[in-house]
């Protein structure tokens, strides 16, 4: 029964015995393009991985032969829509929800992510990519700007000169060259995908919790900061990641000649 009634839900949550939450768009008759009812769904899931401890770790795909074609466009037919309110109360929570989520977000790319759906992917800790997935910065196609943190991260990725090239001619990165140039962690065939993303899941799954959410903090800071300030940051990081159990059980594991075994707390 919940299986059946879940499969017509646009938005998929399924949560491991391991700590694996795997969040997957479900519309893949329309390459998972966003829909309103889509944010909340995608708005409910991340808050519970952020409140929930048994989640360790954030698996985030799709169905079908693409990942995400950003906004559904068949909701902005006749242009009365406000962009502004469209990404302040949808897409930038959104982003921010993965970004300042305190646990690792892998996105298991399985194949187009154009517009905020290619935004959305980038925003991921890591992203593991089919080889026949592309990303496109479609913006420019229907005459918008590239949003979701496209013009903060690429050209942190990919340079400017690339991030202006990708961003103005909507030009379409392979994976390959999208691994290349560091838009993406990994490169796989396409029927290994799913293997690849659940095996980097897993091992994040075992891995120390509380300093992967200090980590995504002190890299997000480091863009805006002076080496003084991070210096700061990481001595304030640091102190608390001395504070975990994790870290108690790393240094005993070491001394111990065995593997560790991380409880995330
Ligand atoms: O609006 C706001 O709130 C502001 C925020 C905006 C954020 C954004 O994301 S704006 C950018 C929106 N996205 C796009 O502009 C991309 C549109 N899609 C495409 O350019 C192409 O579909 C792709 C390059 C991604 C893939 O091309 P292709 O040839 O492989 O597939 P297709 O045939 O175009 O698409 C397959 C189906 O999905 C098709 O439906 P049909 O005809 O078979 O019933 C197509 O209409 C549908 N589809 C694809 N993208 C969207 C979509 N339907 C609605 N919205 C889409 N974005």
């Amino acid at each position: 029964m919940p299986d059946e009634k879940q499969e017509q839900e646009p938005v998929l949550f399924e949560l491991s015995g391991e700590g694996i939450a795997k969040i997957t768009l479900n519309r893949p008759s329309k390459l998972n393009s966003l829909t309103l009812r889509m944010f909340g769904l995608l708005a409910e899931h991340f808050e519970r991985c952020r409140t929930d401890d048994e989640v360790r770790v954030v698996l985030l795909t799709a169905r079908g032969r693409g990942f995400c074609a950003g906004q559904d466009l068949s909701e902005r037919e006749g242009g009365e829509i406000d962009l502004y309110e469209s990404l302040e109360k949808r897409y930038n929570p959104l982003v921010r929800a993965i970004t300042g989520l305190p646990k690792p977000v892998v996105c298991a790319l399985n194949g187009v992510a154009a517009g905020a759906g290619c935004s959305i992917a980038l925003a991921c800790d890591f992203v593991i990519a089919a080889k026949s997935a592309k990303l496109i910065q479609a913006f420019s196609a229907i005459g918008l700007v590239p949003d979701s943190g496209a013009t903060w991260m690429l050209p942190r990725m990919i340079g400017l000169p690339r991030a202006k090239a990708v961003a103005m001619l909507a030009a379409p990165v392979e994976a390959e060259y999208a691994a290349k140039w560091g838009m993406v962690w990994k490169v796989c065939d396409d029927d290994q995908l799913q293997e690849a993303s659940c095996v980097l899941a897993q091992m994040l799954a075992e891995g120390p919790t509380v300093a992967y959410g200090l980590m995504k903090k002190a890299f997000l800071a480091q863009a805006d900061n002076t080496l003084d300030e991070q210096l700061d940051l990481e001595r304030d990081l640091q102190k608390l990641a001395g504070e975990t159990r994790d870290y108690a059980e790393g240094i005993d594991a070491f001394l111990g000649k065995r593997k560790p075994k991380f409880k995330g707390k």
